[in-house]
């Protein structure tokens, strides 16, 4: 076996209250899925104003940082964690731009969001934020490390 050389990253990616309410959970996990990244963490939850305050803390000077929090905690959210190599900046094409009119069509906001302030899905924008919000989001034992099987799950 030839270990690889290449980084593995991990990212953040959270389904925010409207991609929840509009039901494009799976729709959402499934673009992640079929690019070809490994899930390692993944559950429904109703975020506490303090968490979704330090998770946007690099935004707090902004004006819509009041409305931003409001959208966050309005309703559960799905968090997830995913591994690869090169995740973090795939994650981010494959969500598109902030802007939904703005993000090219085939990305997950260009295919099925309108608003910037309603805009469906985040994802960590370094690896180090990565890190970083996997560990604010989820405790150590909602998290698994795996390798996928050597046998063949149908025969
Ligand atoms: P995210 O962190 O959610 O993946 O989004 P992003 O990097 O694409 O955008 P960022 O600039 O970090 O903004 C975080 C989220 O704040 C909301 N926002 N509202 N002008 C506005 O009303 C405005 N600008 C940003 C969006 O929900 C954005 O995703």
């Amino acid at each position: 076996l030839v270990a690889s050389l290449e980084q593995v990253d991990e990212t953040y990616i959270m389904v925010k209250p409207d991609g929840v309410q509009r039901g494009l959970v799976g729709e959402i996990i499934s673009r992640f899925e079929k690019k070809g990244f490994k899930l390692t963490g993944l559950k429904l939850f109703q975020c506490p104003q303090d968490l979704a305050e330090e998770h946007y803390k690099d935004l707090k000077g902004k004006s819509f940082f009041p409305k931003l929090i409001d959208y966050i905690i309005s309703g559960p959210v799905v968090c997830m964690a995913w591994e690869g190599v090169g995740v973090v900046a795939a994650a981010r094409k494959l969500i598109g731009s902030t802007n939904p009119l703005q993000a090219e069509p085939g990305t997950i906001r260009g295919d099925l969001a309108v608003q910037t302030g309603r805009n469906v899905v985040h994802g960590s924008d370094s690896p180090e934020n990565g890190k970083r919000e996997i560990a604010l989001w989820f405790k150590e034992g909602e998290l698994c490390q795996w390798t996928p099987t050597q046998e063949p799950w149908l025969r």
